[in-house]
């Protein structure tokens, strides 16, 4: 149905050849394992199905350093983009599979102890765990300073209390990384922990049905008790925690849309080549080329910024709080206007229900919200931006 991935991309200075042999070896297996995106039945059943398949296959190694079983010694960005364009382009289950992996034990990954690491990391690489990462708040979402979900020490113990939602994976998860406050009531208050999904008091609260379907809702902690043994990191230091995670998988975020977006564009090539029109072809327009003209161009501006942060990250080793915010907004803005595109291409068949390019239409909506909206990348950048200016003034 749809085309294989180019893997030029690898050819771009920011790669090597570890990452070209990534690209094409998961290219393989997802053209042949990922044959239909647009999923029907239980969702969580087929979440399940597709961590279990990619840990099979390996693919999770990428998600979790070596030291929990992963393939290299640190979390590596590139190979992380590289893995969700590429599960992107042929079905946004498994890349949210694997994206949930990755972000679920990513503060592990990050922060863990060597004992936390062995305790979670080697079945997340296996698909034998599957990880959520409990952030958002009924009242705290793009603001994540105001949560109010309660750790308070007792002992050896911490005793959590409080409502965490828009939690991926709520409800299959084997465990959370969960931020909770746990001393004064601004940022320096917040703490990191891992809850295992089975702790008494740990309750899913609440389910509920996205526009993509994916496993989603609330949980809810009353009188939870977990042993201090599962903080992640010093009390205090949780909001940092939280927002170096994000900086390592926003810009894998903006990979996704990227999948999608290169998806959605040979979907209207070869519709436009091939739907006869006005005694020529569709592709024969110029109209028709001016989107695809449009569509193309910005693929590889997204292209371009995802990759300049992870290399950023990976090779000059520094903080891409900035590149990365670039790099998700403006991938994942400029996905929804090519899969819109592709919709007016595709005509009717665009919005007809259970068809690729309307699977694209309601998978890519989420990309521009979560794990930071499109407005929150705007202020983060925008904060960079000024500060920078201001030191270069000095
Ligand atoms: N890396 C390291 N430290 C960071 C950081 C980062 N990326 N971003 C902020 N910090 C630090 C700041 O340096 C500051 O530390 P000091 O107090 O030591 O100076 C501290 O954290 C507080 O930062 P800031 O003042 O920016 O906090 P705000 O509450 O104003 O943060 C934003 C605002 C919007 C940036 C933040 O709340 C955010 O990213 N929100 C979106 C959250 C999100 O993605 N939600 C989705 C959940 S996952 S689906």
């Amino acid at each position: 149905m749809l085309e294989t991935l180019p893997q030029n991309i690898t050819a771009l200075p920011f790669f090597d050849e570890g990452h070209a042999s990534l690209a094409s070896g998961l290219n393989d297996w997802a053209h042949s394992n990922l044959t239909n995106r647009v999923h029907v039945g239980d969702v969580d059943a087929l979440c399940k199905k597709l961590v279990k398949q990619l840990g099979q296959a390996g693919w999770l190694q990428w998600c979790v350093p070596q030291a929990g079983g992963g393939a290299l010694p640190a979390l590596d960005s590139r190979s992380l983009c590289l893995a969700r364009q590429t599960l992107g382009y042929y079905d946004g289950l498994a890349d949210f599979a694997f994206a949930m992996q990755g972000l679920g034990s990513g503060p592990i990954s990050l922060f863990g102890t060597p004992e936390q690491q062995a305790k979670y990391l080697p079945a997340v690489a296996k698909g034998q765990a599957i990880a959520a990462f409990a952030l958002s708040e009924p009242e705290a979402g793009s603001d994540v300073a105001a949560m109010t979900t309660r750790a308070t020490r007792e002992g050896q113990n911490y005793r959590l209390n409080g409502i965490k939602t828009w939690i991926s994976n709520a409800g299959i998860a084997d465990f959370y990384t969960v931020f909770a406050r746990t001393e004064c009531d601004d940022v320096d208050g917040v703490t990191a922990f891992v809850v295992d999904a089975d702790t008494p008091g740990l309750t899913v609260s609440e389910r509920f049905d996205v526009c993509a379907p994916h496993p989603i809702g609330s949980i809810e902690f009353s009188d939870c008790v977990i042993p201090a043994t599962q903080r992640l990191s010093e009390p205090g230091r949780g909001f940092k925690v939280a927002m170096q995670t994000l900086d390592v998988f926003r810009a894998s975020v903006g990979a996704a849309a990227l999948g999608f977006a290169q998806a959605a564009a040979d979907m209207a090539c070869t519709r436009a080549q091939n739907r006869p029109m006005f005694g020529t072809t569709l592709a024969d327009l110029q109209i028709t080329q001016a989107a695809i003209g449009q569509m193309a161009t910005e693929i590889d501006a997204a292209a371009l910024l995802i990759y300049r942060a992870a290399w950023q990250r990976d090779v000059l080793r520094q903080r891409t709080t900035k590149t990365a915010a670039m790099a998700k907004l403006f991938a994942t803005e400029a996905a929804q206007r090519v899969i819109d595109r592709n919709v007016q291409i595709h005509g009717g068949l665009g919005v007809k229900v259970g068809h690729p390019a309307e699977m694209l239409y309601r998978e890519i909506r989420a990309l521009r919200i979560y794990e930071g909206a499109t407005e929150v990348q705007q202020v983060v950048i925008a904060r960079e931006t000024m500060r920078q200016q201001q030191g270069d003034m000095k």
